[in-house]
């Protein structure tokens, strides 16, 4: 069971899922979300039609097809308004609601990027210790999974969940 960092683009890591960093209306979108529906293709907002949308700290699963992911695991994040509006605890929600499904489904391996942290405002600092957290309760609860990884677009944003593991580490 390991937990790895890397700088890198979502749309190009083979998982058994990648995660989307989404809106409420599963349509696409900007970010992440936008460069996932271009590598995937069309067929991917075909099936996202289907779905009625996505209540935010819930997720949905869909296949992955042009990427090399299998799957595609939608999750909406709260879009930041200074912390006092449960912010934290819908983040957390999301990766809650992403693992029920890896569970679920019997998935291996997957793939976050940091959400709600691009357009949606959320601190990195405080989401990646959210973030953290979440991922090393699911290593040590789900015994399927093998492998989470967490892909940062930029060489900061890699060093700030650097900073928050070892802080979570340190306290043991
Ligand atoms: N691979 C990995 N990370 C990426 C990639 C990529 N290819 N592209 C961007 N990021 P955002 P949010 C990073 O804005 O804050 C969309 O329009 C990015 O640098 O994609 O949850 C949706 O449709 C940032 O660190 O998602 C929603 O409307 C992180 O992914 C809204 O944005 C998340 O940034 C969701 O906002």
């Amino acid at each position: 069971m390991t937990l790895e960092l890397i700088r890198g683009d979502i749309t190009r890591v083979d998982a058994d899922a990648i995660v989307n960093a989404a809106n409420s209306a599963l349509l696409g979108g900007g970010g992440v979300d936008g460069a996932i529906h271009r590598a995937a293709g069309p067929e991917l907002l075909a099936e996202c039609r289907l779905l009625n949308g996505c209540p935010t700290g819930q997720a949905k699963l869909t296949r992955g097809y042009r990427l090399p992911a299998r799957h595609v695991i939608h999750t909406v994040g709260p879009v930041w308004g200074g912390g006092a509006r449960g912010e934290e605890a819908t983040l957390a929600r999301c990766y809650k609601s992403v693992f029920a499904l890896v569970e679920q489904h019997g998935l291996r391996s997957v793939a976050f990027p940091s959400i709600s942290t691009g357009v949606y405002r959320f601190p990195i600092e405080r989401a990646s210790l959210i973030a953290l957290r979440e991922i090393q309760a699911a290593l040590g609860r789900l015994p399927q999974l093998e492998k989470v990884t967490v892909v940062l677009f930029s060489q900061a944003d890699l060093e700030t969940y650097q900073r928050a593991l070892a802080a979570l580490s340190s306290e043991g």
